[in-house]
């Protein structure tokens, strides 16, 4: 295994980095045999916590039974998936959030609940934590950038939130506002993207049930750097939707300004659905590096169309121009 350390940069083996995920590969062997065998969940329960990496708090979760949520790819090792991240509030280098969480306070966390909708107001983090049973969910996710992972989320179907405040029949729109204070997050203020970091689904996307309201990862709660204590997976679009540290969820009748539509609309659109074969205007669409196994000689994977969720969400899009709604 290859892990860049944050200290030099340089890459170099770290025998010790492997363990943590050959065993959570081991487990996840094992929950599926056991799950074959009709084995009882309190125990499949019971086996998922004892490989937690034990960094963080647990967030105990039943393997998810939602269509497609348990992809069969090997997860992405723990020191990748919390090292190499996207997160502008704490700097744009892919080390960065990592190096500068520190002070990023995410609790007490609460999420206003606003728009069009019959209950709106502010739901604390552990009410929100009780909407729905957790759920472990295996996910590939594909940066618009040109990489890919493979996490193992924890949350519960976002639209399980959304029935609860009701929203009213004229909401079509779902906008995610994410938390922008500049006193805890230091590139908050700099002028790669406006802040707050904004991102929006269309309704029917919002309540799709491979869409994540997401609270952990590896088993435990979300590591700062991932989005801690809550955010957005929507494995079929680009990494960029998946907007980390939400305070806010605005339920409207338009389409949201999203933060990199703002900043670049010719090359972010509002879908950002993963297509290999629409380019963004300044690079191809149609492969990947799989972070994890980029060894000299590992080959580029094949991105797949809605990146290999087509069969749960293409119907979202039939009949629709995709060059266009890209
Ligand atoms: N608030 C906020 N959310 C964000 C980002 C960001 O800069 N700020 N980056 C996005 C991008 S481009 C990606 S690829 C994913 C990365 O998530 P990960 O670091 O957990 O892999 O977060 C997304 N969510
Ligand atoms: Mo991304």
């Amino acid at each position: 295994m290859l892990i860049k350390t944050l200290e030099d940069g340089f890459v170099h083996p770290v025998p010790s980095e492997i363990t943590p995920a050959q065993v959570y590969q081991n487990r996840r062997q094992w929950l599926q045999q056991a799950g074959m065998l009709g084995l009882a969940a309190a125990g499949l329960e019971a086996q998922a916590q004892t490989v937690r990496p034990g960094e963080l708090p647990p967030l105990p979760a039943k393997v998810s039974g939602v269509a497609g949520a348990m992809a069969t790819d090997t997860p992405t090792p723990y020191r990748d998936a919390t090292t190499y991240n996207n997160f502008y509030e704490f700097g744009t280098d892919k080390l960065d959030p990592v190096r500068n969480v520190k002070n990023f306070v995410t609790s007490p966390w609460s999420v206003e609940i606003e728009g069009l909708v019959k209950k709106p107001g502010r739901i604390n983090l552990e009410d929100l934590l009780k909407v729905s049973a957790m759920e472990e969910r295996i996910y590939r996710m594909r940066c618009v950038e040109g990489w890919s992972m493979v996490m193992p989320w924890v949350g519960y179907s976002l639209s399980e939130l959304i029935k609860r405040v009701e929203p009213l029949g004229s909401a079509k729109f779902v906008e995610f506002v994410t938390l922008a204070d500049p006193k805890t997050m230091p590139y908050v203020g700099s002028r790669v993207l406006s802040w707050p970091y904004v991102e929006g689904l269309r309704m029917d996307e919002a309540m799709h049930p491979l869409t994540l309201l997401t609270f952990g990862l590896y088993g435990e709660v979300l590591p700062k750097q991932n989005g801690a204590p809550v955010r957005l997976n929507v494995p079929w679009k680009y990494g960029f939707k998946n907007a980390k540290s939400i305070v806010k969820i605005r339920f409207t009748d338009k389409q949201p300004a999203t933060a990199w539509n703002k900043a670049a609309a010719n090359e972010y659109g509002f879908y950002s659905n993963v297509n290999p074969n629409v380019d963004h205007p300044r690079w191809s669409q149609a492969t990947e590096r799989r972070i994890g196994e980029d060894g000299l000689l590992t080959k580029k994977r094949k991105t797949l169309m809605f990146n290999g969720y087509e069969a749960q969400v293409g119907q979202l899009y039939a009949g629709m121009d995709l060059t266009k709604n890209f």
